[in-house]
């Protein structure tokens, strides 16, 4: 797996430097890059491989990685933001609106989401038909249905009279980090016009294991392997999955949403070796 994880990692860095070079060039290029730096590329990963096992070329799927990390860099930029969770460190350096400042780094994480619909619409990817269906399910996984909710929620939630319980913590997962696990998954079976349903499967158990791994992360990880401060989302009373079940509880579910995992991936045999491989990296980490 780690060799196909450092060729994704090599092959996404040079699309996502490749959709910008013709930006203009200033303080804006330059927030957006730095915010697409660095990052575990775990999403691209899962893009990558869904295509692989439904029989699409990588040069079919890297736009649609390329579109994913994207997305996601802005979300951290704005999650990082003072108004969200107040953040100044993200992957080890200073957040983008610390380097820059908040209205560039607002105006980056804009484009940046602007930038990954606009690589949906590569024709790379496939016919019109594929990209308008990739275009669709990226839409409903990262807007007010999918990852924008869920962090609404998550707001909602700090200021709510009682601590949420397992349920609720799952639903904000659910739509704030899991969608787009979904989606990145998904992906590849909806370029090759295929059955989405195990990928589907494998990732909403793996998106739940990874949060719950980064809950963990949260109080085990030091501040130098994570490159984390102690931003809002941290505060005293919030319910995570380690304050709702204690370190060996929270460990435990995460093995047991990896083998749930895994157990889906079956109908593609020794092919998603790697997607198995990455179930196990998710709750082994320690970044
Ligand atoms: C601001 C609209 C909006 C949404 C933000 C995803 C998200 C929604 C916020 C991130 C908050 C957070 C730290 C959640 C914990 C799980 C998570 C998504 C961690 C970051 O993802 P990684 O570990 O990051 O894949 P890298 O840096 O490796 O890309």
């Amino acid at each position: 797996m780690q060799a196909r994880f450092d060729d994704v990692k090599a092959m996404v860095a040079k699309s996502l430097e490749g959709a910008m070079a013709h930006l203009p060039k200033g303080e804006l290029t330059d927030a957006m890059r730095y915010a697409t730096l660095g990052g575990k590329r775990v999403r691209a990963f899962l893009v990558m491989e869904s295509a692989r096992l439904n029989g699409a070329e990588d040069s079919a799927a890297l736009p649609v990685a390329a579109a994913v990390e994207a997305l996601h860099a802005y979300s951290l930029v704005h999650d990082d933001l003072p108004a969200m969770d107040d953040d100044d460190l993200r992957r080890g350096m200073p957040t983008c609106h610390v380097q820059w400042s908040e209205a560039t780094a607002i105006l980056a994480g804009d484009a940046l989401q602007t930038l990954a619909f606009q690589l949906l619409t590569d024709e790379a990817i496939g016919d019109a038909e594929v990209r308008l269906a990739l275009i669709a399910a990226f839409s409903k996984a990262v807007g007010a249905q999918g990852m924008v909710r869920g962090q609404a929620l998550d707001i909602q939630a700090e200021t709510a009279a009682e601590p949420l319980d397992e349920k609720a913590v799952i639903r904000i997962q659910e739509a704030k980090t899991g969608a787009l696990f979904e989606f990145s998954a998904v992906a590849g079976a909806i370029m090759a016009k295929a059955d989405p349903e195990p990928l589907r499967d494998y990732a909403r158990n793996l998106g739940l294991a990874f949060q719950i791994a980064d809950d963990i992360l949260d109080v085990t990880g030091d501040e130098a392997a994570t490159g984390k401060r102690v931003g809002k989302d941290d505060a005293a009373g919030k319910a995570t999955f380690v304050s709702l079940l204690g370190l060996d509880a929270a460990r435990a579910k995460a093995e047991r949403l990896v083998d749930k995992a895994e157990a889906a991936l079956e109908p593609y045999g020794d092919a998603a070796g790697n997607l198995r491989e990455l179930a196990r990296f998710v709750i082994e980490r320690d970044t």
